[in-house]
């Protein structure tokens, strides 16, 4: 693994995939503690006026909060170690490691910016997900990505499911890593069958304010999470 080059990769593209990254017997060790939590259908945490207008469906579980020290394993791991290192520099720091459950019929994530770079350009979270089981067509819930998307500023207003020309979607298999700026415009479609479950190692760079990713941007608003509220429409001008 030649870090340098992948962290060129990743600020060029604003994302990075690296497949049978994990070894499947960790991942289904996971998958397990993932399931034994939110066993078959979990509750929504989120109110109501968020799920309809992020047309988001997605809940959180931070395991080591919970006191699950299995979870170390990823974070500790002197591979990842190594290339967020080599992405973000020294100082980078972890934010936490959430985990997020879809059940089959949900809308997935809308088109977003998990921190707005209009607030401050330099600063932004990144995303490390694992997938402890595969992302296949049966399933949906695939990742979308747009390449680039990192510089181009605030995500533009428009439908929370509209499909650009220059979108790449991912189906990342059990094991495999995504990093992903909190800048690149990203989404996951609609969960269509069984359940979905990814689990995401946020970091950041020194420095950024540990609250960056509490105001998200969607096409059509900006949400706060701490106060579970949207702080802005967006209309397009
Ligand atoms: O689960 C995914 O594939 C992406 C989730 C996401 O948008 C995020 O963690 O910021
Ligand atoms: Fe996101």
């Amino acid at each position: 693994m030649n870090v340098n080059q992948l962290a060129d990769q990743f600020w060029q593209d604003g994302y990075l995939v690296l497949e049978q990254f994990f070894q499947p017997a960790l991942m289904d060790a996971y998958q397990d503690l993932i399931l034994d939590h939110f066993g078959a259908s979990p509750k929504f945490l989120h109110d109501d006026e968020f799920l309809t207008l992020s047309a988001t469906e997605v809940i959180p579980w931070f395991p080591q909060r919970d006191g699950v020290n299995q979870f170390d394993t990823v974070e500790h791991d002197p591979r990842l170690q190594a290339l967020t290192e080599a992405i973000l520099g020294e100082g980078w720091y972890t934010l936490y490691c959430m985990t997020m459950f879809s059940r089959q019929g949900t809308k997935g994530q809308a088109w977003h910016q998990d921190c707005d770079p209009m607030e401050d350009s330099q600063k932004f979270n990144v995303n490390r997900l694992i997938y402890t089981a595969d992302i296949t067509d049966e399933i949906g819930g695939q990742t979308l990505v747009i390449p680039g998307s990192h510089k181009r500023g605030t995500i533009s207003v428009g439908a929370v499911d509209e499909d650009f020309a220059d979108q790449i979607t991912l189906k990342p298999r059990k094991g495999t890593l995504v990093l992903l700026h909190g800048h690149t415009w990203h989404r996951v479609k609609p969960v269509t069958g069984g359940y979905r479950v990814s689990t995401n190692y946020r970091c950041c760079p020194q420095g950024t304010p540990e609250d960056i990713t509490d105001v998200c941007v969607y096409r059509n608003m900006r949400y706060q999470f701490a106060t579970s509220s949207v702080i802005e429409h967006r209309v397009a001008p």
